[in-house]
């Protein structure tokens, strides 16, 4: 067993989609980085969960020269948003050029790991145990960590803690620092991904049943994500019940059986650690928020995130002007907000209008004028899709 000590400018922790993405942007202005992961290359290889990069994403990849490298192609631009079986059709349809494209979260990890490792020749070290960070106000920071070889200590002058909503990085800052903002729905999603495409357009299918949704996957799968009780385990729902459900909540008794892959239960939740840096550890994606993901936001807040850090971050490197940097915190939080406020719409819209139970006849109904008013009005209609694409 060895120990090594090395210096780097930016230690990025986590090797997800945020970690991966700003290391990406980093490499390609020439501030150099090094990635720790604890998980090894295949498991984060498989990772499955985001189904789309909306606009807003895919403008910024753009301006990175990175789209056409890491996405997909444009992705259908319709929901249909169902009430007991009936359709209803969302056009999404905008003249300004950018659409969202189809990229799987895992999709997007594949490309980002073979531009940053294979192309760039970036330096992602998988695997890793032990990581610590010291980050006193009054010196540079450091990171130790362990591995097969032995103990090792990074010094540097940026960390980034990309590493989830259970990572190191947030728990490193002492108490009392962080205000954190937390709200509860009280219930939860069993998602299923399933060897079945969408065949149609993709739906949201609100049900006296109880919600349920059917997003795309690729061409060959898709996820299904079916509101259940909070407390509820996967060994509740059996494929069988599984299908059932599907069935009766989409108002189409001709779904038929397909393999299931995986299983999940997720509790619906918001939350917000504010501010997202402290000294010069600074927080993204995961590690700072959580949205519920009826809206399908989570991947495109992280994304939102390290495009700003990374451009704060060169700046710092390349001019030594540390301002974007001191206001990355404030730069980013009234857009978490506003992502918050579109993902918490979209799950309160989408439960409060299905099965009563939930909370009462009232909220059903104005949920269900809700859903009205975004068909029936312009205006409402392209609020809706300018927070769909992240434009707002
Ligand atoms: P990630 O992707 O969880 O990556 C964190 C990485 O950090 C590593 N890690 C550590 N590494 C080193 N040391 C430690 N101590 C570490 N602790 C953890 C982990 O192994 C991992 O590799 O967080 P990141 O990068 O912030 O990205 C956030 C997104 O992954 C997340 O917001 C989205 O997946 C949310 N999400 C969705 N977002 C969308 O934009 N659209 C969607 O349709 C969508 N669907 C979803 C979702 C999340 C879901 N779940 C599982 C909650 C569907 C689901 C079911």
């Amino acid at each position: 067993m060895s120990s090594s000590r090395e210096h780097s400018k930016v230690v990025i922790i986590g090797g997800g989609v945020s970690g991966l993405t700003l290391a990406t942007f980093l490499h390609k202005s020439g501030v150099p980085c090094i990635v720790l992961e604890r998980r090894e290359r295949a498991y984060v290889e498989v990772r499955q969960r985001a189904g789309v990069v909306e606009a807003r994403g895919v403008r910024m990849f753009e301006q990175w020269g990175l789209a056409d490298k890491l996405l997909g192609g444009p992705v259908a631009q319709t929901i249909d948003y169902r009430v007991n079986g009936n359709s209803r059709i969302f056009e999404m349809g905008v003249d300004d050029g950018t659409q969202g494209r189809f990229c799987t979260q895992q999709m997007l990890v594949n490309n980002l790991l073979r531009e940053l490792i294979d192309v760039m020749a970036g330096d992602v070290r998988f695997g890793v145990a032990d990581i610590a960070l010291r980050n006193d106000k009054d010196s540079r920071p450091q990171v130790t960590y362990a591995d097969a070889g032995g103990s090792h200590v990074i010094d540097c002058e940026h960390v980034v803690g990309c590493d989830g909503n259970l990572g190191v990085s947030r728990a490193s800052i002492p108490d009392g620092v962080l205000h954190t903002t937390t709200h509860e729905f009280g219930y939860a999603w069993l998602a299923a991904l399933v060897e079945a495409p969408v065949t149609g357009h993709p739906i949201m299918a609100v049900s006296d049943h109880g919600f349920a949704a059917q997003l795309p996957r690729g061409p060959h799968r898709s996820r299904y994500y079916l509101q259940c009780t909070l407390g509820d385990r996967i060994e509740d729902w059996p494929d069988e019940r599984l299908w059932d459900e599907i069935r009766l909540r989409m108002g189409d008794a001709a779904i038929g059986i397909a393999q299931v892959h995986d299983k999940d239960i997720i509790a619906l939740r918001s939350v917000v650690h504010a501010p997202m840096q402290y000294g010069n550890l600074f927080l993204a994606g995961d590690a700072a928020h959580l949205v519920p993901p009826t809206g399908a936001k989570g991947m495109n807040l992280a994304l939102h995130d390290v495009d700003v850090l990374a451009r704060a971050l060169v700046r710092a490197a390349v001019d030594g002007d540390r301002s974007m940097l001191d206001a990355y915190s404030d730069t980013c939080l009234p857009h978490v907000w506003k992502y918050q406020e579109f993902s918490a719409w979209m799950t309160d819209t989408m439960h409060d209008a299905g099965d009563p139970a939930l909370h009462g006849e009232f909220r059903q109904a104005i949920a269900r004028a809700r859903l009205d008013t975004l068909f029936e009005s312009p205006l409402a209609g392209r609020l809706h899709i300018e927070f769909q694409r992240g434009m707002v």
